[in-house]
């Protein structure tokens, strides 16, 4: 982050207001205002504005002013992480853990996963967070048996590297549900966001390199600062 220039200064509170304050298509402060309230020339503004609208944070329309773009982020079709989503956007991935324990996995993670509902998983339950900022509430389930110890180790890291350094396991692809829903109170609230508004929940049950299932997760986005994007192709 370039915070020792003054427009690498207002680039880094623009940002922060656009990803915390500011809705979809709402108007930026005019560049005078701007100006005038940091105390910076117009030009200090203009370059802060510029590389923000090379980041596609914003998008400018000539002669109306200066806009916030949507959405602030897209997740695309291939299999990534959340970690790996961030980082790709320049955003500081983080997790606040709520819960890990080891559960019974019930019918409907045992089926995704291909167990018993009695046999145990590892059920972990984290807020994802972008620069600090909540974005989804993910709950994981893996078959215990397959991750022997991961309870004992940090779960405020990528879980996927976790997977992939202590336990060779390399996540090759992943079926997915994805749908719209209200949020409730509880999850309104890790997500610091009003109750009742929309938000997306991707089903996943992603597979490793010999195509065993190795995680059901269902992770609700804000829909405010979340997407999904996809390729569509033509069949023949
Ligand atoms: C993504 C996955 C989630 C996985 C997490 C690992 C979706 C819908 N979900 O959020 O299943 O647990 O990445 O991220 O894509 P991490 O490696 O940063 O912990």
């Amino acid at each position: 982050m370039d915070q020792t220039t003054k427009h690498g200064i207002l680039h880094e509170h623009l940002r922060r207001l656009i990803e915390r304050e500011l809705a979809p298509h709402a108007r930026l402060p005019a560049e005078r205002e701007l100006a005038e309230q940091f105390g910076v020339s117009r030009m200090t503004v203009r370059q802060a504005l510029e590389r923000l609208e090379r980041e596609r944070r914003v998008y400018r329309v000539r002669g109306a002013g200066t806009f916030v773009a949507r959405p602030a982020i897209t997740k695309g079709i291939e299999l990534t992480s959340f970690s790996e989503d961030m980082r790709g956007r320049g955003l500081r991935a983080g997790s606040v853990l709520r819960s890990a324990g080891i559960t019974a996995a019930g019918a409907e993670v045992g089926f995704a996963l291909g167990l018993s509902p009695a046999e145990e998983v590892v059920h972990v339950s984290r807020v994802r967070t972008a620069d600090g900022v909540p974005m989804c509430v993910e709950d994981s389930w893996l078959p215990a048996a397959a991750v022997p110890g991961l309870l004992d180790g940090a779960l405020d890291g990528s879980l996927y590297e976790t997977l992939l350094v202590r336990y060779r396991i390399s996540l090759r692809r992943a079926e997915q549900t994805i749908r719209a829903t209200v949020l409730d109170r509880d999850t309104a609230a890790l997500l610091e966001v009003p109750a009742f508004g929309p938000a997306l929940v991707v089903e996943r049950t992603a597979f490793d390199q010999r195509d065993r299932p190795v995680e059901r997760a269902v992770s609700t986005y804000r829909a405010d600062r979340y997407a999904f994007e996809l390729e569509v192709t033509r069949p023949g």
